[in-house]
């Protein structure tokens, strides 16, 4: 079939609206239409050609709403009609990571899913008989795409799909490293650099947690207001100090917090959220992505009394067994969704989508099908 879809031909330059050709699903696979995909930074990060995975042409998108259009063999899990979001971490529920009970991060298509394939190693978008790559397994940046069934998650009709494809990436991932992987205490203090749609859901997370002081960190304080109205005790511009930031925070906390949380990507700034954490006791947790042969690094003896650096994808959170329950949250007004669309466009608009972010005019920008 064909389907209309805004291809990535190269590192760095706009992406371009076209008909291409999509094949239609094979032995566990689902064919989706997608209703809605927000832009989340990592696209950009992509796009920018910093993503060491990063594969050229490719259909970029991870954040979407979609309905079941067509089930290929074997499929049992949804089915035409149903509402799914795309988990670009699937869950096999039987791969030895899924049974672990310890992680999220389902490795059974990892490995095609990284080289831009279906798990059979090939590519259902082409055009001109030109293969382009999926990536990370969703490609919500078209109109419609073909996933494997282990990387749907089904949720109720009633939840509206230009809302919760939000929480197919950002939000989740946000209150999930909060309540899922840091599993942040009441009356901690916590502190989250970087205000966007993720940062922003730390915040979430943290009034979720009933986390007592949130400190909210960023150079835009444009991103202030909002993080107040999320839950935000402080906020803190790192342009106003002479000091490192995590100087200022651990005075500014007596000590240190008990939480951090980078949501910005930046090596530079990982080390000062894990230098503002507490001794002895405080955690922080690398949610931001950094480009290709970008480390981190710290005196050891910040790990040798007591600070703890830790990582979360996608918030820990099983897409599959857990998400739905995200949207019935949302669904019951415990989770703030509407409040982060702060524009809507339409596909051919998609390139202004990523200057609103660069510009840091938006916090999470929709692209309605
Ligand atoms: P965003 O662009 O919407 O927000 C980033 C924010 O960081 C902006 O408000 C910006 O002003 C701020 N910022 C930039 N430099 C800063 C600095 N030096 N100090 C303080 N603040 C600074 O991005 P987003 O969509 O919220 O994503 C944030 C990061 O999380 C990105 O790296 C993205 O790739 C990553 N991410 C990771 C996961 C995961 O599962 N681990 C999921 C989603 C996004
Ligand atoms: N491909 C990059 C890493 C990108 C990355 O870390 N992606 C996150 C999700 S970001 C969503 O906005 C993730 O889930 N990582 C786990 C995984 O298996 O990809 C690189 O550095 O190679
Ligand atoms: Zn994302």
């Amino acid at each position: 079939m064909k389907t209309r879809a805004a291809i990535a031909w190269a590192a760095n330059k706009p992406l371009e609206i076209e008909e291409i050709d999509l094949e239609g699903p094979k032995k566990g696979e689902v064919l989706l239409r997608n209703v809605a995909t927000g832009v989340c930074h990592t696209d950009a990060y992509t796009l920018s050609g910093a993503d060491p995975e990063g594969l050229f042409p490719s259909i970029l998108g991870h954040e979407g709403g979609a309905v079941v259009e067509e089930i290929g063999p074997g499929v049992t899990s949804v089915a035409v009609g149903d509402h799914v979001i795309p988990l670009y971490t699937p869950e096999c529920k039987t791969c030895n990571f899924c049974t672990s009970g310890k992680t999220n991060l389902c490795q059974s298509i990892r490995a095609t899913q990284g080289k831009g394939l279906m798990p059979d190693g090939t590519s259902r978008f082409s055009k001109n008989g030109q293969p382009i790559h999926h990536f990370m397994g969703t490609s919500t940046f078209s109109h419609y795409t073909v996933l494997p069934e282990i990387a749907v998650a089904k949720i109720r009709k009633d939840a509206p799909l230009e809302k919760v494809c939000l929480l197919g990436c950002g939000i989740t991932t946000g209150i999930g490293a909060v309540l899922e992987t840091a599993k942040v205490t009441p009356g901690s203090t916590v502190a989250v650099f970087g205000l966007g749609g993720v940062g922003l859901s730390v915040i979430q997370g943290a009034v979720m947690a009933k986390a007592e002081r949130i400190i909210a960190i960023d150079i835009n304080p444009d991103k202030f207001t909002f993080a107040k109205q999320l839950g935000a005790t402080d906020c803190v511009n790192p342009k106003d100090y002479d000091q490192p930031i995590q100087q200022v925070i651990v005075e500014l906390t007596n000590g240190g917090v008990d939480y951090s949380f980078e949501a910005v990507g930046n090596v530079d700034l990982m080390r000062a959220a894990l230098e503002c954490c507490h001794k002895g006791w405080g955690e922080s947790i690398i949610i931001g992505v950094a480009g290709a042969g970008q480390e981190i690094s710290t005196r050891p003896f910040q790990l040798v009394t007591g600070r703890v650096w830790r990582g979360s994808a996608f918030g820990g959170v099983k897409g599959r067994s857990r998400l739905p329950g995200y949207v019935d949250r949302y669904m019951a007004g415990e989770i703030k969704v509407d409040e982060f669309v702060t524009h809507v466009m339409g596909l051919e608009d998609i390139n202004h989508a990523f200057h609103l972010m660069h510009e840091g005019e938006s916090i999470r920008s929709v692209i309605v099908f």
